[in-house]
């Protein structure tokens, strides 16, 4: 059960239809597989998704880091050590989608060894979730399209709608649209990606009072402190803390300063060991918690249904579980698949996933 060596594999797969977002743009998935590799031979993967505009990690930091630093910490270690891996890889600050890859594979290979669900060693409380898709800037048409693609083709009825551009009324009438489009029935939220100030934020926000959102997430920056909380102050919608609070204590900082109401949970930037210290602090706080996308391929939405679907409390919300689908191709020898609107967990030991072989030969980038 000891950890014997780990492996960053850089690979790029295009997507077909770019994701645009008030920080950024993805055009091809250029993340950083990660393999744990223990004494007795058994392999833990997990993926690393490098997002500059948001951490400021690049595929071959990931790489840098782990090589040089994370690897020589950790191996030697029992797969059961854990919080020394966290305790060990958290002295170098930052690195949060490198540390939780390989703590995430660290969890798949103790659930292959113990020959268990990682998601039933997490909580077990379901094997699925509802679905929300996340739709990256376009005109309201294509964004309506879309929309209804994901509802006709996989039961997808919640979407969080990227907003953040300006004029703000490009984006305002986008969510009219999909209401419009859509129905009263979608959910339907927004994240900007801190895309905008505070007080054209809370004229958006006033502008689609009539829309029916559910949240509003990251519009304004959090740096803009006394701004964030003014706005906090006048939604009557639950306004989640994305990127500005990503660990305990962030959360704590924000929530109890008033510039965030609910908290978004990425298994991607906080693996399975912090995101359960993330989940239990919103359940202290009484916050409400979506499980979100932080543009995974599908190992990475495999842990993030794993993880979601493991507490009651981060389902209760649909989970961004389906940005895969704009991917042209993926690593595993059985593809995800999104039906009547839910994504489930994998069965069998660990993630319950495969990577293929000759599809990482094709698309690893180091060679
Ligand atoms: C999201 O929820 O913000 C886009 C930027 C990022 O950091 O994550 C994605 C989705
Ligand atoms: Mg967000």
């Amino acid at each position: 059960m000891k950890i014997s060596g780990i492996e960053a594999i850089p690979f790029r797969i295009p997507y077909t239809k770019p994701l645009k977002f008030a920080s950024g743009e993805v055009h091809a998935a250029e993340h950083v597989l990660v393999r744990v590799r223990t004494d007795d031979g058994v392999v833990g993967v997990a993926e690393a998704p490098p997002r500059p505009f948001t951490y400021g990690e690049t595929q071959r930091g990931i790489i840098a880091v782990i090589e040089t630093i994370f690897a020589p910490q950790v191996v030697g270690l029992p797969l059961t050590d854990r919080e020394q891996m966290a305790a060990l890889m958290s002295r170098t600050v930052g690195n949060p989608t490198a540390k939780a890859a390989i703590d995430m594979a660290v969890w798949d290979a103790l659930g292959r060894t113990l020959g268990l669900p990682v998601t039933d060693l997490l909580g077990g409380y379901t094997d699925r979730m509802r679905v929300s898709h996340m739709l990256g800037f376009d005109s309201p048409e294509a964004m309506v399209d879309e929309a209804e693609r994901m509802r006709e083709v996989h039961g997808i009825t919640t979407f969080k709608v990227k907003v953040g551009r300006r004029p703000a009324s490009l984006d305002v009438a986008v969510v009219r649209a999909l209401r419009e489009g859509l129905g009263p029935d979608v959910v339907l939220y927004v994240d900007g990606n801190r895309g905008w100030s505070a007080s054209e934020s809370a004229r958006a926000m006033r502008q689609m009072a009539d829309l029916d959102l559910a949240f509003a997430e990251e519009l304004s920056p959090a740096d803009d402190v006394l701004g964030r909380r003014w706005l906090i102050q006048q939604l009557d919608v639950p306004f989640i803390a994305d990127e500005s609070a990503t660990t305990p204590a962030e959360v704590t900082r924000e929530i109890l300063g008033g510039s965030a109401t609910a908290i978004s949970i990425k298994t991607a930037r906080t693996g399975f060991t912090g995101s359960q210290r993330v989940l239990h602090l919103a359940e202290g706080l009484g916050l409400e918690v979506v499980m979100g996308n932080q543009i995974d391929g599908q190992l990475g939405s495999v842990c993030t249904v794993a993880f979601g679907a493991a507490h009651q409390r981060s389902c209760a919300h649909a989970g961004e579980l389906s940005n895969f689908l704009d991917m042209s191709d993926d690593l595993l020898t059985e593809p995800l698949g999104i039906e009547n609107g839910e994504l489930t967990v994998r069965p069998g030991a660990g993630l319950g996933v495969e990577i293929d072989e000759d599809k990482l030969r094709h698309y690893r980038s180091d060679r």
